[in-house]
Protein backbone atom coordinates (compact mmCIF):
# COMPACT_ATOMS: atom_id res chain seq x y z
CA UNK A 1 0.00 0.00 0.00
CA UNK A 2 1.45 3.42 -0.67
CA UNK A 3 1.83 6.07 1.83
CA UNK A 4 -1.09 7.97 0.09
CA UNK A 5 -4.06 4.89 0.51
CA UNK A 6 -2.43 4.48 3.79
CA UNK A 7 -2.99 7.95 5.07
CA UNK A 8 -6.34 8.76 4.02
CA UNK A 9 -7.05 5.34 5.54
CA UNK A 10 -5.66 6.50 8.79
CA UNK A 11 -7.55 9.59 8.73
CA UNK A 12 -10.61 7.78 8.00
CA UNK A 13 -10.32 5.30 10.68
CA UNK A 14 -9.93 8.12 13.00
CA UNK A 15 -13.35 9.89 11.92
CA UNK A 16 -15.07 6.42 12.25
CA UNK A 17 -12.98 5.86 16.00
CA UNK A 18 -14.34 10.01 16.52
CA UNK A 19 -17.90 9.02 15.44
CA UNK A 20 -18.25 6.31 17.37
CA UNK A 21 -16.78 7.74 20.69
CA UNK A 22 -19.74 10.79 19.95
CA UNK A 23 -22.03 8.03 19.75
CA UNK A 24 -21.55 6.51 23.32
CA UNK A 25 -21.47 10.38 24.60
CA UNK A 26 -24.95 10.79 23.26
CA UNK A 27 -26.37 7.47 24.21
CA UNK A 28 -25.15 8.38 28.20
CA UNK A 29 -27.50 11.72 27.74
CA UNK A 30 -30.20 9.27 26.06
CA UNK A 31 -29.70 11.30 22.56
CA UNK A 32 -29.61 7.63 21.36
CA UNK A 33 -31.84 4.86 22.63
CA UNK A 34 -32.48 1.22 22.09
CA UNK A 35 -29.15 -0.54 21.40
CA UNK A 36 -26.22 0.70 20.48
CA UNK A 37 -23.04 -1.54 19.17
CA UNK A 38 -19.92 -0.09 18.60
CA UNK A 39 -16.63 -0.41 16.50
CA UNK A 40 -13.59 0.91 18.17
CA UNK A 41 -10.73 -1.72 18.19
CA UNK A 42 -12.29 -3.11 14.62
CA UNK A 43 -11.29 0.03 12.13
CA UNK A 44 -8.73 -1.75 10.40
CA UNK A 45 -11.16 -4.42 8.79
CA UNK A 46 -14.01 -2.62 7.24
CA UNK A 47 -11.55 0.32 6.32
CA UNK A 48 -9.01 -1.99 4.79
CA UNK A 49 -11.59 -4.74 3.26
CA UNK A 50 -13.19 -1.47 1.42
CA UNK A 51 -10.18 -0.14 0.06
CA UNK A 52 -9.58 -3.13 -1.73
CA UNK A 53 -13.48 -3.18 -3.32
CA UNK A 54 -15.64 -0.29 -4.28
CA UNK A 55 -17.43 1.30 -1.73
CA UNK A 56 -20.60 2.68 -3.34
CA UNK A 57 -20.77 0.37 -5.79
CA UNK A 58 -20.24 -3.66 -4.67
CA UNK A 59 -23.26 -4.09 -2.41
CA UNK A 60 -22.40 -4.31 1.49
CA UNK A 61 -24.37 -5.68 4.30
CA UNK A 62 -23.67 -6.25 7.79
CA UNK A 63 -25.19 -6.93 11.04
CA UNK A 64 -26.03 -4.58 13.67
CA UNK A 65 -22.19 -2.83 15.04
CA UNK A 66 -23.34 -1.26 11.18
CA UNK A 67 -22.05 2.92 11.46
CA UNK A 68 -18.62 2.74 10.53
CA UNK A 69 -19.79 0.33 7.76
CA UNK A 70 -22.30 2.54 6.45
CA UNK A 71 -20.03 5.26 6.84
CA UNK A 72 -17.08 3.26 4.63
CA UNK A 73 -19.89 2.84 1.73
CA UNK A 74 -20.34 7.20 1.77
CA UNK A 75 -23.05 6.81 3.48
CA UNK A 76 -23.72 10.61 4.64
CA UNK A 77 -22.51 10.96 8.40
CA UNK A 78 -25.06 13.24 9.46
CA UNK A 79 -27.50 10.76 8.19
CA UNK A 80 -26.36 7.98 9.99
CA UNK A 81 -26.02 10.01 13.34
CA UNK A 82 -29.64 11.81 12.93
CA UNK A 83 -30.82 7.86 12.29
CA UNK A 84 -29.29 7.17 15.81
CA UNK A 85 -31.48 10.08 17.23
CA UNK A 86 -34.43 8.44 15.80
CA UNK A 87 -34.68 11.91 13.26
CA UNK A 88 -36.79 12.05 10.42
CA UNK A 89 -33.58 13.18 8.46
CA UNK A 90 -31.53 9.70 9.16
CA UNK A 91 -30.67 7.47 6.60
CA UNK A 92 -33.75 5.06 7.24
CA UNK A 93 -36.15 8.07 8.33
CA UNK A 94 -35.48 7.67 12.07
CA UNK A 95 -37.50 4.35 11.90
CA UNK A 96 -34.29 2.05 12.02
CA UNK A 97 -31.49 3.13 14.67
CA UNK A 98 -28.54 1.91 15.27
CA UNK A 99 -28.97 -1.72 13.86
CA UNK A 100 -30.62 -0.69 10.88
CA UNK A 101 -28.83 2.14 8.91
CA UNK A 102 -29.63 1.45 4.98
CA UNK A 103 -28.55 3.71 1.88
CA UNK A 104 -29.79 1.92 -1.29
CA UNK A 105 -27.93 4.22 -3.39
CA UNK A 106 -24.85 3.98 -1.91
CA UNK A 107 -25.09 0.38 -1.98
CA UNK A 108 -25.32 -0.20 1.79
CA UNK A 109 -28.21 -3.01 2.39
CA UNK A 110 -28.09 -2.82 6.51
CA UNK A 111 -27.87 -3.28 8.92
CA UNK A 112 -29.66 -6.19 10.45
CA UNK A 113 -30.40 -7.11 14.34
CA UNK A 114 -30.81 -10.71 13.34
CA UNK A 115 -27.62 -12.44 14.03
CA UNK A 116 -26.48 -14.24 10.92
CA UNK A 117 -29.71 -12.96 9.00
CA UNK A 118 -27.15 -11.02 6.65
CA UNK A 119 -26.09 -14.18 4.85
CA UNK A 120 -28.82 -15.34 2.83
CA UNK A 121 -29.60 -11.76 1.97
CA UNK A 122 -25.95 -11.29 0.59
CA UNK A 123 -26.01 -14.72 -1.42
CA UNK A 124 -29.49 -13.35 -3.13
CA UNK A 125 -28.00 -9.90 -3.95
CA UNK A 126 -25.00 -12.01 -5.07
CA UNK A 127 -27.80 -13.71 -7.72
CA UNK A 128 -28.93 -10.64 -8.13
CA UNK A 129 -25.88 -9.28 -9.95
CA UNK A 130 -25.20 -12.69 -11.73
CA UNK A 131 -28.64 -12.54 -12.94
CA UNK A 132 -28.25 -8.91 -14.34
CA UNK A 133 -24.82 -10.11 -15.38
CA UNK A 134 -23.48 -7.27 -13.45
CA UNK A 135 -19.77 -9.01 -14.03
CA UNK A 136 -18.18 -5.42 -12.35
CA UNK A 137 -19.82 -5.91 -8.91
CA UNK A 138 -19.46 -8.41 -6.26
CA UNK A 139 -21.56 -8.52 -2.86
CA UNK A 140 -19.18 -8.66 0.49
CA UNK A 141 -21.07 -9.87 3.37
CA UNK A 142 -19.33 -8.82 7.24
CA UNK A 143 -20.59 -10.46 10.27
CA UNK A 144 -18.77 -11.53 13.43
CA UNK A 145 -17.18 -14.75 14.55
CA UNK A 146 -20.81 -16.03 16.22
CA UNK A 147 -22.97 -15.89 13.23
CA UNK A 148 -21.24 -18.34 11.81
CA UNK A 149 -22.51 -21.03 14.13
CA UNK A 150 -25.94 -20.01 12.51
CA UNK A 151 -27.61 -22.05 10.33
CA UNK A 152 -27.70 -19.55 7.91
CA UNK A 153 -24.14 -19.55 7.23
CA UNK A 154 -23.83 -23.24 6.82
CA UNK A 155 -27.21 -23.13 4.52
CA UNK A 156 -25.64 -20.02 2.53
CA UNK A 157 -22.26 -20.94 1.84
CA UNK A 158 -23.26 -24.21 0.63
CA UNK A 159 -25.58 -22.60 -1.78
CA UNK A 160 -23.17 -20.13 -2.44
CA UNK A 161 -20.96 -22.46 -4.01
CA UNK A 162 -23.15 -24.48 -5.35
CA UNK A 163 -24.64 -21.80 -7.19
CA UNK A 164 -21.34 -20.20 -7.79
CA UNK A 165 -22.12 -16.77 -6.73
CA UNK A 166 -19.94 -13.30 -6.78
CA UNK A 167 -19.79 -13.07 -2.43
CA UNK A 168 -17.22 -12.05 0.12
CA UNK A 169 -17.98 -13.19 3.01
CA UNK A 170 -15.77 -11.23 5.67
CA UNK A 171 -15.56 -12.38 9.48
CA UNK A 172 -14.93 -10.29 11.73
CA UNK A 173 -13.92 -12.80 14.71
CA UNK A 174 -13.42 -10.36 17.51
CA UNK A 175 -13.24 -13.56 20.10
CA UNK A 176 -16.78 -13.01 21.55
CA UNK A 177 -20.20 -13.59 20.87
CA UNK A 178 -21.96 -11.12 23.89
CA UNK A 179 -19.81 -12.60 26.68
CA UNK A 180 -19.14 -15.88 25.22
CA UNK A 181 -15.56 -16.72 24.00
CA UNK A 182 -15.49 -18.32 20.67
CA UNK A 183 -13.67 -21.30 22.27
CA UNK A 184 -16.76 -21.94 24.56
CA UNK A 185 -19.02 -22.17 21.89
CA UNK A 186 -17.55 -23.08 18.61
CA UNK A 187 -15.51 -26.61 18.10
CA UNK A 188 -13.30 -24.85 14.82
CA UNK A 189 -12.29 -21.26 16.20
CA UNK A 190 -9.89 -20.67 13.41
CA UNK A 191 -13.24 -19.46 11.37
CA UNK A 192 -11.78 -19.75 7.66
CA UNK A 193 -11.48 -23.45 8.36
CA UNK A 194 -14.99 -24.12 8.44
CA UNK A 195 -15.57 -22.34 4.61
CA UNK A 196 -13.37 -25.61 3.48
CA UNK A 197 -16.25 -27.67 4.14
CA UNK A 198 -18.08 -25.98 0.90
CA UNK A 199 -15.07 -25.89 -0.98
CA UNK A 200 -14.78 -22.10 -0.83
CA UNK A 201 -11.21 -20.65 -0.82
CA UNK A 202 -10.53 -18.55 2.37
CA UNK A 203 -7.64 -17.07 4.43
CA UNK A 204 -6.99 -15.42 7.18
CA UNK A 205 -5.41 -11.85 8.54
CA UNK A 206 -4.53 -9.72 11.35
CA UNK A 207 -7.33 -7.50 11.69
CA UNK A 208 -5.44 -4.63 13.46
CA UNK A 209 -3.17 -4.24 10.86
CA UNK A 210 -5.20 -2.30 7.75
CA UNK A 211 -2.14 -3.39 5.62
CA UNK A 212 -2.64 -6.91 6.09
CA UNK A 213 -6.37 -6.95 6.01
CA UNK A 214 -5.87 -4.35 2.30
CA UNK A 215 -3.59 -7.07 1.24
CA UNK A 216 -5.43 -10.20 2.25
CA UNK A 217 -8.70 -8.23 0.87
CA UNK A 218 -7.36 -7.67 -2.51
CA UNK A 219 -6.81 -10.86 -3.29
CA UNK A 220 -10.21 -12.02 -2.03
CA UNK A 221 -11.60 -9.23 -3.91
CA UNK A 222 -10.05 -9.76 -6.99
CA UNK A 223 -11.08 -13.22 -6.78
CA UNK A 224 -14.67 -13.30 -6.12
CA UNK A 225 -14.91 -10.45 -8.96
CA UNK A 226 -12.94 -12.34 -11.37
CA UNK A 227 -14.01 -15.99 -10.95
CA UNK A 228 -17.74 -15.18 -10.01
CA UNK A 229 -17.62 -17.24 -6.64
CA UNK A 230 -17.76 -17.04 -3.35
CA UNK A 231 -14.15 -16.17 -0.97
CA UNK A 232 -14.15 -16.29 2.71
CA UNK A 233 -11.73 -13.67 4.69
CA UNK A 234 -11.04 -14.48 8.50
CA UNK A 235 -9.80 -11.31 10.12
CA UNK A 236 -8.90 -11.60 13.68
CA UNK A 237 -9.67 -8.20 16.04
CA UNK A 238 -10.60 -6.97 19.16
CA UNK A 239 -13.44 -4.77 20.16
CA UNK A 240 -12.19 -2.04 23.13
CA UNK A 241 -15.40 -1.34 24.27
CA UNK A 242 -18.43 -3.47 25.45
CA UNK A 243 -20.53 -6.00 23.18
CA UNK A 244 -23.43 -2.57 23.24
CA UNK A 245 -24.02 -0.14 25.62
CA UNK A 246 -25.28 -2.43 28.74
CA UNK A 247 -22.47 -4.88 28.94
CA UNK A 248 -20.65 -5.46 32.33
CA UNK A 249 -17.58 -6.64 30.90
CA UNK A 250 -17.46 -9.64 33.60
CA UNK A 251 -16.40 -12.28 30.97
CA UNK A 252 -12.86 -11.09 29.93
CA UNK A 253 -9.78 -9.36 32.00
CA UNK A 254 -8.56 -6.29 32.00
CA UNK A 255 -5.10 -7.58 31.65
CA UNK A 256 -6.35 -8.83 28.56
CA UNK A 257 -8.00 -5.68 26.78
CA UNK A 258 -5.05 -3.51 27.72
CA UNK A 259 -2.94 -6.26 25.51
CA UNK A 260 -5.00 -5.35 22.79
CA UNK A 261 -5.51 -2.01 23.38
CA UNK A 262 -1.71 -2.24 22.20
CA UNK A 263 -2.65 -2.76 18.80
CA UNK A 264 -4.68 0.08 18.04
CA UNK A 265 -5.32 0.03 14.34
CA UNK A 266 -5.09 3.75 14.06
CA UNK A 267 -1.84 3.59 16.62
CA UNK A 268 -0.06 0.81 14.29
CA UNK A 269 -1.19 2.96 11.06
CA UNK A 270 0.46 6.27 12.21
CA UNK A 271 3.65 4.11 13.45
CA UNK A 272 4.25 2.79 9.95
CA UNK A 273 3.99 6.05 8.34
CA UNK A 274 5.63 7.95 10.83
CA UNK A 275 8.72 5.28 10.33
CA UNK A 276 8.73 6.47 7.04
CA UNK A 277 8.64 9.69 7.93
CA UNK A 278 5.06 10.40 6.37
CA UNK A 279 3.37 11.80 9.24
CA UNK A 280 3.98 13.70 11.97
CA UNK A 281 2.32 13.20 15.75
CA UNK A 282 1.46 16.84 15.03
CA UNK A 283 -0.70 16.19 11.88
CA UNK A 284 -2.43 13.62 13.20
CA UNK A 285 -3.65 15.99 15.85
CA UNK A 286 -4.83 18.31 13.58
CA UNK A 287 -6.70 15.84 11.93
CA UNK A 288 -8.07 14.71 15.05
CA UNK A 289 -9.31 18.28 15.91
CA UNK A 290 -10.43 19.36 12.20
CA UNK A 291 -12.56 15.99 12.76
CA UNK A 292 -14.09 16.99 16.43
CA UNK A 293 -14.88 20.25 15.19
CA UNK A 294 -16.90 18.45 12.05
CA UNK A 295 -18.99 16.67 14.40
CA UNK A 296 -19.39 19.43 16.95
CA UNK A 297 -20.15 22.46 14.26
CA UNK A 298 -21.75 20.69 11.37
CA UNK A 299 -22.76 16.87 12.34
CA UNK A 300 -24.51 16.75 15.67
CA UNK A 301 -26.02 20.43 15.42
CA UNK A 302 -27.91 18.68 12.30
CA UNK A 303 -28.51 15.68 13.80
CA UNK A 304 -30.21 17.62 17.05
CA UNK A 305 -31.95 20.28 14.46
CA UNK A 306 -33.48 17.64 12.26
CA UNK A 307 -37.30 17.16 13.23
CA UNK A 308 -38.82 13.50 14.59
CA UNK A 309 -40.81 11.53 11.82
CA UNK A 310 -44.19 12.39 11.63
CA UNK A 311 -46.55 10.34 13.21
CA UNK A 312 -48.79 9.10 10.22
CA UNK A 313 -45.81 7.74 8.86
CA UNK A 314 -46.28 5.45 11.78
CA UNK A 315 -47.55 2.20 9.51
CA UNK A 316 -44.98 3.00 6.69
CA UNK A 317 -42.33 0.91 5.28
CA UNK A 318 -44.40 -2.57 7.42
CA UNK A 319 -46.58 -3.94 4.09
CA UNK A 320 -45.98 -3.68 0.79
CA UNK A 321 -47.04 -0.19 -0.77
CA UNK A 322 -48.79 -0.04 -4.36
CA UNK A 323 -48.19 -3.59 -5.33
CA UNK A 324 -50.55 -4.91 -7.27
CA UNK A 325 -49.82 -8.41 -6.73
CA UNK A 326 -49.58 -8.18 -2.99
CA UNK A 327 -52.81 -5.91 -2.54
CA UNK A 328 -55.37 -7.26 -5.73
CA UNK A 329 -58.08 -5.85 -4.57
CA UNK A 330 -56.34 -2.37 -3.20
CA UNK A 331 -56.92 -3.41 0.47
CA UNK A 332 -53.75 -2.59 2.49
C1 LIG B 1 -30.97 -14.74 15.74
C2 LIG B 1 -30.37 -14.05 16.91
N1 LIG B 1 -30.01 -14.77 18.00
C3 LIG B 1 -29.46 -14.14 19.07
C4 LIG B 1 -29.29 -12.78 19.07
C5 LIG B 1 -28.66 -12.09 20.28
N2 LIG B 1 -27.29 -11.68 19.92
C6 LIG B 1 -27.04 -10.40 19.58
S1 LIG B 1 -25.44 -10.18 19.20
C7 LIG B 1 -25.05 -11.78 19.51
C8 LIG B 1 -23.62 -12.27 19.38
C9 LIG B 1 -23.08 -12.16 18.02
O1 LIG B 1 -21.66 -12.18 18.06
P1 LIG B 1 -20.77 -12.08 16.77
O2 LIG B 1 -21.47 -12.68 15.59
O3 LIG B 1 -19.45 -12.65 17.11
O4 LIG B 1 -20.66 -10.51 16.48
P2 LIG B 1 -20.01 -9.37 17.40
O5 LIG B 1 -21.12 -8.81 18.23
O6 LIG B 1 -18.95 -9.99 18.22
O7 LIG B 1 -19.53 -8.34 16.44
C10 LIG B 1 -26.19 -12.48 19.92
C11 LIG B 1 -26.19 -13.90 20.28
C12 LIG B 1 -29.70 -12.07 17.92
N3 LIG B 1 -29.56 -10.75 17.83
N4 LIG B 1 -30.21 -12.73 16.86
MG1 LIG C 1 -17.79 -11.67 17.83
Amino acid sequence: MDNTLRRKLLRDMLFARRFEEQCYQDYQVRKIGGFLHLYPGQEACVHGVMAAAKPGQDYVITGYRDHVHALVCGVDPKAVLAELYGKATGSSGGFGGSMHIFDVDKHFMGGYALVGAPFPLAAGLALGLKLQKRDDLIAICFLGDAANNQGTFHETLNMASVWKLPVLFVCENNLYGIGTATDRSTAETEQHKRAAAYRIPAAFADGQDVDAVHAAAQVAVDYVRTSRTPYFLELKTYRFRGHSMSDGGKYRSQEEVDEWKKRDPIEITFDRLASEDAITRDELDAWDAEILAELEDVIVPFADASPEPDPKDLMRHVFVENDPWVHPNGEG
